[in-house]
């Protein structure tokens, strides 16, 4: 028997950042080491993500408990992975796939399944005393991503009148990872200021930005901007902005009618919104926009795209959901030109770098995403490093659970010392 043969698997119920439940995987191996992974959880999901298994009985956490997932974990799963060596990957994940026997991961849950693909990664990386990121990622795994920090949320993720739910400072212009942390902290720091001295709310949303009631959309814009030149630095060079619509959300149709009630502008076409990217991307110093429009609006991101793929990144988030299925079709169809990618939407470790290669094989760029519902886990920030794709989110410069993962990528640059890289491109 291998060293790394999983010996031991168990998972345990706890809360995640908006205290509802989640699923916390243990595994041991033969050689006695032991990991734990944690499992995240989004509010403004696809339509097509993987299924998050939850027990639906009332008198427990509104319905929302995850006894049902623990429990496969601990019995129909364990009853398979426990043998397995754990440096297989991809054996380990196809296995509970094929355990599952869904299309969706219904029957297991994609929580218990990802807890488990994650602690299998953890704990063959600690076994063989390799760095997470080098593990995943190889003796090249060394460039730190573009920390995409959500300093003002909106939308789902907060209780206040902005319909777009995540503005982003992206700090492109900094020579390291750390200066770029920097920058963008810095300017996390400002934009409270002035939010204070217009009399405007500082408490912030589920992602730890800022969650202000303001006039529209625009106003978020402007005072971003003021906040980035507040704090020493240049809008378009040092730091861009990018933007998270989640346009799903204020979909009256999931297709091609949108109502941005808070703005004032009511009821708007997919043709509206792209008039009204046109215009952003001509004022504003944005370099990307993921999900502008709804998941089910196919012609209409392909017509974003058209009109802007040459000037910016046009990600697809709820549309894709980070499945190869939908990836491809997006190539083949130019519905983006990049693709967010999040580990909890397909539910394997394996699955998400096919899509994450998928889209580098294809020349589309790749955003490598927490959830808004998080834990202190830092398996997303080594595998960023590992996937290599320069750019990552993991909310802004408050709540640990998003500071976990920065911190964690502020560690790795200290391991890698000089041999880090810190590119957008
Ligand atoms: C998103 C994510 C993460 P959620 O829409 O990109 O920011 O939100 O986890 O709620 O889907
Ligand atoms: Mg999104």
């Amino acid at each position: 028997m291998a060293q790394t043969t999983i010996k031991n698997l168990k998972a345990l119920e706890i809360l995640d950042s908006r205290g509802n439940p989640t699923v916390r995987v243990f595994m041991e191996l033969e050689d006695g080491t032991k990991v734990s992974s944690s499992v995240p959880s989004g509010a403004s999901t696809g339509e097509y993500e993987a299924v998050e298994l939850r027990d639906g009985d009332m008198s427990r956490y509104d319905g929302k408990g995850v006894l049902k997932a623990v429990k496969n974990v601990n019995t129909k799963i364990a009853d398979f992975i426990i043998g397995l060596d754990a440096t297989n990957q991809a054996e380990i994940d196809y296995a509970m796939i094929e355990l599952d026997g869904t299309e969706n991961k219904s029957r297991l849950g994609a929580n218990a399944i990802l807890g488990v693909s994650m602690a299998a990664a953890k704990a063959a990386a600690a076994s063989l005393g390799v760095e997470l990121f080098r593990y995943l990622g190889g003796t090249d795994a060394r460039r730190i991503p573009v920390p995409c920090m959500n300093i003002l949320n909106g939308g789902e993720h907060a209780d206040n009148s902005v319909d777009f739910q995540e503005f982003m400072a992206v700090p492109v212009g900094a020579p390291t990872f750390s200066e770029g942390l920097r920058y963008v902290a810095q300017t996390f720091h400002q934009l409270k200021k002035i939010l204070a001295s217009k009399g405007l709310a500082t408490s912030v949303g589920d992602e730890g930005g800022f969650a202000p009631n303001l006039k529209n959309n625009e106003e978020a814009m402007e005072l971003i901007i003021k906040a980035i030149e507040k704090a020493g630095f240049r809008p378009g060079e040092d730091i861009m902005i990018g933007i998270d619509s989640a346009a799903t959300s204020f979909s009256t149709d999931k297709k091609e009618h949108y109502n941005l009630k808070w703005s004032g502008r009511g009821e708007m076409t997919s043709d509206d919104l792209i008039e009204l990217a046109k215009e952003w991307v001509a004022k504003y110093p944005i370099i990307f926009w993921e999900d502008p429009l709804a998941e089910e609006d196919w012609s209409g991101f392909a017509k974003f795209t058209k009109e802007l793929g040459d000037k910016i990144e046009v990600i697809g988030d709820d549309i894709f959901v980070t499945n190869t299925k939908f990836i491809k079709r997006g190539i083949e169809e130019h519905t983006a030109n990049a693709s967010l990618i999040k580990l909890n939407q397909i539910g394997t470790v394996t699955e998400t770098i096919d899509a994450v290669r998928l889209c580098r094989d294809n020349g589309w760029r790749y955003l490598i995403s927490h959830r808004s519902g998080e834990t202190a886990d830092t398996f997303l920030a080594d595998f960023a490093v590992a996937m290599d794709g320069g750019h990552l989110k993991s909310g802004s410069a408050s709540r640990s659970e998003r500071l976990a993962k920065y911190n964690r990528l502020l560690e790795i640059e200290m391991l890698l010392e000089d041999s880090a890289i810190y590119t957008w491109k």
